[in-house]
C-alpha cells in the first residue's frame, strides 16, 4: 500500500522515455508515493487497482499539472551586504575602475561576507531561499566563493548546510575558493591558488562541506593552468567539479572542464564549436544563466544552435548574485531562456528540471517524475506547461510535494 496517490492531475513527467512529446506528457495521469519516493507514474486509466485500495492517502489535483520539483542549480545565494548602490552609481555613468576605488565590486562584497557572522549570513539567504521555494524549487545549489579565506569559506559552506537542513530543502553545496583574488594576494594569482589548493580544499574535503569544486576561468579571475590545478586537486580528493567558463572571453573553458569530466560547464557566452563536441562526449552540462546576460547588459548569446547540434544537455538557472544577478526567480529565468537565448519552453522547463539535476551529479534521485526518484513535485494552476515561461513576474504554485509530504 502506498502512502499517497495522486489524481486528477495532467504530468509533465520530463521523463524522455514517457509521453510522446517533449515534456514527457501524460494527461489525466496519476503519481502513487512511498516511504517518499515515486512508486508509481501513469495514466490514471493503468492504476493496478482502486485509488482508495492502493493509497492511504488520496489526494485530487483538480486538473492541475504536475512537475517535478524545479531545481536552481547555480545560485551564490550566501553573501553579505548588497550591491544596490553599486547599480545606482552604474547607472549614472560611473565606470568599474570608479566603483571599485569606492568600495564596490566583488571584493566589497567579499569584506561584506568576512565581516557577517553566520547568524545573519543565515537570515538574509533564507529570504532568498524562500523567495525560490515558493515558486517550486526544491532543489537548490549553493556556493562558497565571497570569503577567499579558510575561516570564511568554510562559514558560507555551513550557512548553506543549514539551509538544506532547517527548510528540507534539498542543497548542494559548491566550493567556489578560485572565485577571486582576495586583497590580500594581490599580484599573487599563484600564491591564492596554493592556499585553495593545499588548505582550503583538504579541509572542506575533510569536514565533508562540499558535493563539488567550482572556479571562475576568466582572465579578471584565474587562467586555465590555474583551474587546472584546482581541479587536479579536487580530483586526488574525489570531488566533482563545474566551472564558470566562457563568460566574458573564449579561454577554451568548455574544453578544460570537459577534460575533468565536469558535470557542468556554466555561462558560455564565448564557449567555441570545439568547446560543444568535448562537453557532448564528456557528458557535462551546459548551465544558462540568462539572468546575469540580463542584468550586465551582455549582447552575445550563447551559442545554442551549437549546443543543440552537438547534443549537449543545457540547464537554466539564476545565478543569484549580488554583483551580476539579483535574481530570486527561477520562473522569470525561464522567461529569459526563452525570450533573450531563444530556447523552447520545452527546452527552458527540462533546464530546471531533469538537466539541471545531472548538473548537479542527482540524475538518478530528482528532475524527473519517474519510479524510484524522490517524491518531490509540484503542482501548477496552469493550463499548459509553456505558461511556466510564458508568463512575467506570476506564480502559478498551487503546492509543493517534498519526499512525499504536501
Ligand atoms: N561570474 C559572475 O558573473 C559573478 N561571479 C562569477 O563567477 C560575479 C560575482 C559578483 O560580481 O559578485
Ligand atoms: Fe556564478
Amino acid at each position: 500500500m502506498w502512502d499517497a496517490l495522486w489524481l486528477e492531475a495532467h504530468l509533465a513527467t520530463m521523463d524522455p522515455a514517457v509521453g510522446d512529446d517533449d515534456y514527457g506528457t501524460l494527461r489525466d495521469g496519476a503519481v502513487g508515493v512511498a516511504d517518499g519516493r515515486i512508486a508509481w507514474v501513469g495514466r490514471r486509466a493503468d492504476l493496478p487497482g482502486e485509488p482508495a485500495a492502493l493509497a492511504r492517502q488520496v489526494h485530487r489535483a483538480g486538473g492541475r499539472w504536475i512537475t517535478p520539483g524545479l531545481i536552481d542549480c547555480h545560485t551564490h545565494l550566501v553573501y553579505g551586504g548588497d550591491r544596490a548602490a553599486e547599480f545606482a552609481l552604474r547607472l549614472k555613468g560611473a565606470s568599474y575602475e570608479e566603483i571599485a576605488r569606492a568600495g564596490g565590486g566583488i571584493l566589497s562584497t567579499v569584506a561584506a561576507t568576512r565581516a557577517a557572522d553566520a547568524e545573519a549570513l543565515y537570515a538574509a539567504a533564507r529570504r532568498r531561499l524562500d523567495t525560490l521555494r515558493a515558486e517550486g524549487v526544491t532543489t537548490v545549489e549553493i556556493k562558497s566563493g565571497y570569503g577567499l579565506d579558510v575561516e570564511t569559506e568554510l562559514k558560507m559552506l555551513r550557512v548553506a548546510g543549514r539551509l538544506g537542513a532547517e527548510t528540507g530543502m534539498r542543497v548542494r553545496r559548491s566550493f567556489l575558493g578560485a572565485h577571486a583574488l582576495p586583497p590580500e594576494f594581490k599580484g599573487d594569482g599563484d600564491g591564492y591558488i596554493d592556499l585553495v589548493c593545499r588548505q582550503m580544499l583538504p579541509l572542506v574535503a575533510v569536514e565533508k562541506l562540499a558535493d563539488a569544486v567550482d572556479a571562475f576561468g576568466e582572465k579578471i579571475a584565474f587562467s586555465p593552468r590555474q583551474v587546472a590545478r584546482v581541479f587536479e586537486a579536487a580530483t586526488e580528493l574525489g570531488l566533482p567539479v563545474k566551472l564558470h567558463a566562457d563568460q566574458l572571453s573564449d579561454q577554451g573553458g568548455g574544453a578544460l572542464a570537459a577534460e575533468y569530466r565536469a558535470l557542468s560547464a556554466d555561462h558560455l557566452e564565448y564557449l567555441s564549436e570545439a568547446g560543444a563536441k568535448a562537453m557532448a562526449a564528456a557528458g557535462t552540462v551546459a548551465v544558462l544563466l540568462p539572468g546575469a546576460f540580463y542584468f550586465l547588459g551582455e549582447t552575445r548569446r550563447p551559442p545554442i544552435d551549437l549546443l543543440r547540434r552537438h547534443g549537449v544537455p543545457m540547464a537554466v538557472a539564476t545565478d543569484c548574485n549580488p554583483g551580476s544577478s539579483p535574481a530570486t526567480s527561477l520562473l522569470l529565468m525561464l522567461n529569459m531562456a526563452c525570450t533573450l537565448f531563444r530556447l523552447t519552453a520545452e527546452e527552458a522547463l527540462a533546464g530546471v528540471t531533469r538537466n539541471a539535476a545531472a548538473a548537479l551529479g542527482l540524475e538518478d534521485e530528482c528532475g524527473r517524475l519517474a519510479p524510484g526518484l524522490a517524491a518531490d513535485f509540484v503542482l501548477w494552476d496552469i493550463a499548459v506547461p509553456a505558461e511556466l515561461s510564458y508568463r512575467i513576474s506570476f506564480n502559478p504554485c498551487a503546492g509543493i510535494v517534498r519526499a512525499g509530504g504536501s
